[in-house]
């Protein structure tokens, strides 16, 4: 099942591919996931993690037409040190980020509806989706490897809008904010 926690703060100096849990550790349901921060997540049972009829059920479902395949590893993506950087810089997206992941490890952070980090150990079989608007990051864990398909509605939208005025008055935040306030 989802790995989840609250984060312990972090420092300038200390390594963002540790998994700075708190003591003591606070761990999230897969419910209290869902309601703190809106994300949606499946565990994939079977062998063939990518061809998976789950899978297959959840993109017709979502309309998840789009898929591609990323390995984030310092010999398998170009400019590695500038886009891991980018990658753990808090943004939001206009639409869901959707993934599906293959192989190797990693943390997506996500704000819930307190402000505060959550960490999600994401491994082969976890299909994370997270919400457009909602505040997040992503780093590969230490052994710096994580394959993973990337799902979307149509053409891929992948801008990443930091954290900011101009990301405050999106759109996509507003409807994020109504949902999170109407699950509550
Ligand atoms: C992203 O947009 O943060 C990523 O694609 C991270 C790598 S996919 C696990
Ligand atoms: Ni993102």
């Amino acid at each position: 099942m989802v790995q989840a926690w609250y984060m312990a703060d972090l420092s300038a100096d200390d390594d963002q591919r540790l998994p700075h849990k708190t003591e003591p550790f606070e761990e999230l349901s897969l419910d209290q996931l869902k309601e703190r921060t809106g994300c949606l997540y499946w565990k994939i049972e079977d062998e063939d993690v990518e061809n998976s009829p789950l899978v297959e059920k959840i993109r017709q479902e979502r309309g998840y037409n789009y898929k591609d395949v990323i390995t984030v590893s310092p010999d398998k993506l170009e400019n590695y040190e500038t886009k891991i950087k980018s990658f753990f810089e808090e943004h939001l997206h206009s639409d869901e980020e959707i993934r599906l992941i293959l192989e190797g490890s990693g943390y997506f952070d996500v704000r819930d509806t307190d402000d505060r980090w959550v960490r999600v150990l994401v491994e082969r079989g976890d299909l994370l989706v997270l919400p457009a608007g909602s505040y997040h990051r992503f780093t590969c864990c230490s052994k710096n490897y994580i394959k993973a398909c990337r799902l979307f509605c149509g053409e891929p939208v992948w801008k990443p809008y930091p954290r900011g005025e101009e990301s405050d008055k999106m759109t996509a935040r507003a409807e994020y904010l109504k949902q999170m306030t109407a699950a509550a």
